[in-house]
């Protein structure tokens, strides 16, 4: 039975990816870190089948203890501050986290467990302020946000670590993937939490930043088998990952209301506030490479992943109202 230990577990991808990993039949061991509250919702139901260890990415015995403990044999490195509007207002703890963060995981795994193959969770931000379209594993980065660039130095500490030690390293280069299981904070799950709420009568707007940005949405559950794919190859390299289409978000507002029959142009107001000091205007995936070598595709389709969304949410405020 192999191990794999997955950090980040507790997040949106790290749910979906011990979950696939468990239906292999893998060892799941799981990095949390220390918090006052429990807070493991996205892995409730897979509590009683994964271990997990408490460590932290800013911490580098931690890291050192959890691989020596759990004897690895693939590493996901998917924890990071990943919301890119916070990346502004806390620069330097994204940069500790995202960026050095890999590096002491990296440290830890050289020492303790070289023979490990580590993912690391590069993502589309790295593309930032594109210099081709569609972009793909040959496209230059030119991050634009702290959270940006802190994720090309994780980007590019990976590489280096496999050509200067010879670690099974890659990283996945992927492009949003949303879920039910999203934080509530991202685009996506804002607005399909937003049409269930007006939907139940609980709220009648929702206020939102730049509309016209464009993302190439895909499926959290379709991604994480890229993840493991791309482990599975006999030489480490780098893979985008993505749909090859895109969106605005007005077009996600448009596709999210119209579900329940809602005009988003009477429930979206804009704010200042959520309008980014830098944006990234357009992304979309040239996944070809995925598609050839590992095999992979997504299977989930932009309208149905949103109508999953809300059809979620709609359910969790119906049970939360039914239980009060
Ligand atoms: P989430 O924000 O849902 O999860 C982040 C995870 O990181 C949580 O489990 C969090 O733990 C953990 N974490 C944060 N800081 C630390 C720390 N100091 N030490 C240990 N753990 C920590 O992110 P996603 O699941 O959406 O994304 C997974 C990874 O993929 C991230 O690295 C993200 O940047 C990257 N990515 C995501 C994309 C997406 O569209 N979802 C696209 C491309 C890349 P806790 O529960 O305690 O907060
Ligand atoms: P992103 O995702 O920044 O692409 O990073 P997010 O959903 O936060 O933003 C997408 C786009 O929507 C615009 N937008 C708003 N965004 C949020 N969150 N809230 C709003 O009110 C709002 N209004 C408009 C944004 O300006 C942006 O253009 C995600 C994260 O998961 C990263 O960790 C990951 O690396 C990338 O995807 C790929």
């Amino acid at each position: 039975m192999p191990t794999a230990l997955i950090t980040g577990i507790t997040g949106q991808d790290g749910s979906y990816l011990a979950e696939y990993l468990l239906a292999k039949g893998y060892r799941v061991v799981g990095i949390v870190r220390r918090s006052s509250t429990t807070p493991y919702d996205r892995i409730a139901h897979l509590i009683d089948r994964v271990e997990l260890v408490s460590a932290d990415l800013l911490d580098q015995t931690s890291l050192m203890d959890a691989i020596e403990d759990a004897k690895p044999d693939e590493i996901y490195n998917l924890a990071a501050q990943s919301f890119v509007a916070t990346s502004w207002t806390q620069p330097v703890l994204t940069g500790e986290f995202t960026a050095l963060g890999v590096t002491r995981l990296l440290e830890a795994m050289k020492r303790a467990a070289p023979k490990a193959r580590f993912y690391q969770a590069s993502s589309s931000e790295q593309f930032g302020m594109v210099r081709e379209t569609p972009q793909k594993e040959t496209t230059p980065f030119y991050p634009r946000s702290p959270y940006g660039v802190a994720k090309v130095y994780a980007h590019w500490i990976t590489v280096n670590y496999r050509e200067s030690f010879g670690l099974h390293a890659v990283s996945g280069i992927l492009f949003n993937h949303e879920s039910p299981r999203r934080g509530l904070e991202f685009v996506t799950r804002k607005v399909t939490d937003a049409v269930a709420r007006i939907a139940l009568g609980m709220t009648d707007h929702v206020e939102l930043g730049n509309l016209e940005s464009r993302r190439d949405w895909g499926f959290a559950g379709d991604y994480v088998d890229a993840m493991w794919r791309m482990l599975q190859q006999p030489t480490p390299d780098d893979y985008v990952i993505g749909t090859g289409k895109t969106w605005t978000v007005r077009e996600l507002c448009e596709e999210a209301f119209s579900y329940k029959g809602l005009d988003y142009k009477a429930h979206v107001r804009h704010s200042a506030k959520h309008v980014r000091p830098a944006e990234v205007d357009l992304l979309v995936a040239d996944p070809s490479r995925a598609k050839t070598e590992l095999g992979w595709e997504p299977k989930v389709e932009f309208r149905e992943l949103i109508r999953m969304m809300v059809d979620s949410d709609v359910a969790a405020h119906v049970n939360t109202r039914a239980a009060k």
